[in-house]
């Protein structure tokens, strides 16, 4: 499809700003952090050089804590809300506070494997900082077993029905006075409720207050709960660190505890009612009772789980294009409301990634399949309806193009 993929670059390098790509415009015009890593993952198929500098500068803004934040404002832009002002968080070049999942050990190899010899010296100067990345999720965010959010936001799946029981503790009511800037952008119908916002600005104030202090947010905080595709996504990024460190000649042993710590707390994500993989909330103990693409990431981490199989296959049967957000057949599902029901071509790609090394071809292939269909229909859109094929949210999107690039298309 040469046209898609001339299209496809156009995309990143219209979103391109220099050493770091934005999402999209409007909607989105600031550096986000697992958008970044999947950007690179389609720059590497066209223009390697361009691929490991935007994973340089992701990482020179990682903080001395170690986390990595999910955005960068390199620039003011009054068009998106929180704005660097309101996270205050006092870093150079402003960021917010909270980290996204970590994807970039996973793309980075990607990434190193399509450039094999030159590429060895920039993995061997970013190996050191994904490591210290992982070191901060280790102890800070899995100090109760799985991975850990402290925010919605924090997940990248924003209004996922996997965060219901655990925003309805969040009192939204005294939050100061906002303006939001994205339903500006997309159709409000397809982005999360007033309520919703304001409980996700009552989470940020609370982490403003407290300095961003990691031991306040994670022990008071108002919003704590066990995420399973931050689980996966980080235990894989822990292999595929691993074997970095192998190839590199580093000391392994820290990293191979971080896997079998992470691969221990898996059962603890297993909710034996409902049949599968489940998001909790930490304080509560309370199961969020949804199947969501969370879940659907266990093969991703090099999990096998014959009853999980099922269930995917189960949600997967039930729409026609790719695997969606959450459960088609539960109540919450909301087919073109964002995280709660849509197909995101970006998601498919990483669940595939699992597929394909679980050796389960056949799956794999129907998967980039309908997800190449949708884009040739609809688009490079941000998601899509995974029953009807509609596009939805932001249009010209990152992501879609760069998986477009690195695997679907
Ligand atoms: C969405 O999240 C941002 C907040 O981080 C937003 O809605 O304003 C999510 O889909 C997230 O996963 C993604 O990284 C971001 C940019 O594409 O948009």
């Amino acid at each position: 499809m040469k046209n898609l993929d001339n299209l496809a670059r156009a995309i990143l390098q219209g979103n391109d700003k220099g050493a770091y790509t934005i999402p999209t415009s409007g909607l989105y015009p600031y550096q986000w952090n697992w958008d970044s890593v999947l950007a690179a993952w389609g720059f590497a198929t066209f223009d390697i050089d361009r691929a490991w500098t935007e994973l340089e500068t992701l990482f020179q803004s990682q903080w001395a804590s170690g986390m990595v934040p999910h955005i960068i404002f390199h620039e003011d832009d009054p068009g998106y809300f929180p704005g660097p002002q309101v996270w205050g968080t006092g870093q150079t070049p402003p960021t917010s506070g909270i980290s996204q999942p970590p994807v970039a050990a996973t793309i980075a190899a990607k990434v190193w494997g399509m450039d094999p010899d030159a590429g060895r010296e920039r993995i061997a100067k970013l190996f050191p900082k994904m490591l210290a990345w992982h070191r901060w999720y280790h102890e800070v965010r899995c100090m109760h077993g799985p991975a850990t959010i402290t925010h919605p936001w924090e997940s990248g799946r924003d209004n996922c029905p996997d965060w219901d029981i655990g925003m309805a503790g969040v009192d939204g009511s005294k939050v100061a006075p906002y303006e939001r800037r994205d339903t500006g952008h997309v159709d409000p119908e397809m982005r999360p409720k007033k309520e919703e916002y304001d409980k996700y600005v009552a989470i940020l104030e609370f982490g403003r207050d407290v300095g961003w202090d990691d031991r306040k947010i994670m022990e008071e905080g108002p919003f704590l709960m066990a995420d399973p595709a931050m689980t996966f996504i980080l235990l894989r990024a822990d292999k595929d660190l691993l074997a970095m460190a192998e190839k590199l000649g580093e000391d392994t042993a820290e990293i191979q505890g971080w896997i079998d710590d992470l691969t221990a707390a898996v059962p603890s994500l297993w909710n034996d009612d409902l049949g599968s993989y489940d998001a909790s909330d930490i304080r509560s103990g309370a199961w969020a009772n949804n199947i969501s693409s969370g879940a659907f990431l266990y093969t991703y981490a090099g999990i096998d789980n014959p009853a999980m199989d099922k269930r995917t296959l189960d949600a997967w049967d039930a729409v026609t294009y790719g695997i969606p957000s959450a459960d088609p057949k539960a109540e919450r599902f909301d087919p073109q409301r964002y995280w709660r029901g849509p197909s995101w071509p970006f998601m498919n790609g990483l669940i595939a990634i699992g597929l394909q090394d679980a050796g389960r071809d056949l799956l794999a292939e129907r998967l980039r399949r309908e997800t190449a269909e949708l884009i040739r229909k609809g688009g490079f859109y941000e998601y899509f309806d995974p029953t009807n094929g509609s596009p939805c949210g932001g249009s010209d999107f990152t992501w879609t193009a760069a998986v477009w690039l690195a695997w679907a298309g």
